[in-house]
């Protein structure tokens, strides 16, 4: 999936990272419901802030929620492989993991962030994204704003808004092709157990975002703007930790 490969590939290294200059993460939550479209903008927003770089490429990554899934025992096992556990509810993450995760990547530290197989609905054994501090984190999932301590680590807090129906299209495509389930297993699950868990408990969540993006990822509108704002925070974060203005100095080693 593309949350997966976004984990395993973060952009290219940047030029900071300056002894006691340690970098402290802009750190960007991107909610909403299943299928709006949420991994799609997070990395429609790094190859735009990518792009406007002008030379100096800074580091931005993107990094799932999915990651969290906690770890199911034996009997949720069976319900897995039934369809009848449900992946929506508050309680199918692993909160604490996330939260501490999150701290460490606020405070610049390297951070182990575990690795989930969609196949065996598990956490790959002994495997292990490590997040090195960079400029600008994303990260997106269903429920990123459900917890209000996880909330409040964010700098910003987007939440794509997609219709239902698009919504449901998508997942039953994707749900389909990604991961070989069949079309009437797939609609049970959506109207018995991810559609009242949006009601529920994504939905809410929608006024605590700062901004919200309607049609997802083709709001490009919506995108170059946030992209832009992100932009402009580095910049500023830039030339006041360090002397000049990044546009009219060229940088150095021996900077
Ligand atoms: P997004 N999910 C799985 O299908 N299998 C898992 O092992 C873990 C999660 C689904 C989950 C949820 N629902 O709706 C969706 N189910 O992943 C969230 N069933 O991911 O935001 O990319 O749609
Ligand atoms: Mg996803």
């Amino acid at each position: 999936s593309t949350s997966q490969t976004m984990q395993s590939s973060p952009m290219k290294s940047s030029m900071t990272g300056v002894a006691g200059d340690r970098k402290k993460p802009f750190l960007i939550g991107v909610g909403g419901g299943t299928a709006s479209g949420k991994s799609t903008v997070c990395e429609k927003i790094m190859n735009e802030v990518v792009e406007r770089q002008n030379g100096t490429e800074r580091q931005i990554i993107a990094l799932s929620q999915d990651s969290f899934y906690k770890e199911l025992d034996a009997k949720e096992i069976l319900m897995a492989e039934k369809g009848t556990f449900n992946f929506d509810h508050p309680d199918a993450f692993d909160h604490e993991l996330m939260l501490q995760c999150l701290r460490e990547i606020q405070n610049g530290k390297p951070t182990k962030v575990p690795v989930y197989d969609f196949k065996t609905n598990s956490r790959k054994k002994g495997e292990f994204t490590i997040v090195y501090p960079s400029d600008v984190v994303l990260l997106e999932g269903i429920l990123v704003f459900y917890h209000k301590d996880v909330r409040e680590l964010f700098d910003m807090k987007l939440f794509v808004d997609t219709d239902a129906d698009t919504r449901l299209a998508r997942r039953v495509l994707r749900d389909i092709e990604d991961r070989g389930r069949d079309l009437e297993h797939i609609i049970l699950q959506y109207t018995t157990l991810v559609k009242p868990a949006f009601e529920e408990f994504c939905l809410p969540t929608k006024k605590f975002a700062d901004v919200i993006i309607p049609r997802g990822a083709d709001n490009t509108v919506a995108i170059e703007l946030v992209a832009q704002h992100i932009q402009d925070i580095i910049w500023s974060r830039i030339s006041s930790s360090k002397s000049g203005s990044p546009f009219t100095r060229s940088r150095s080693n021996s900077d």
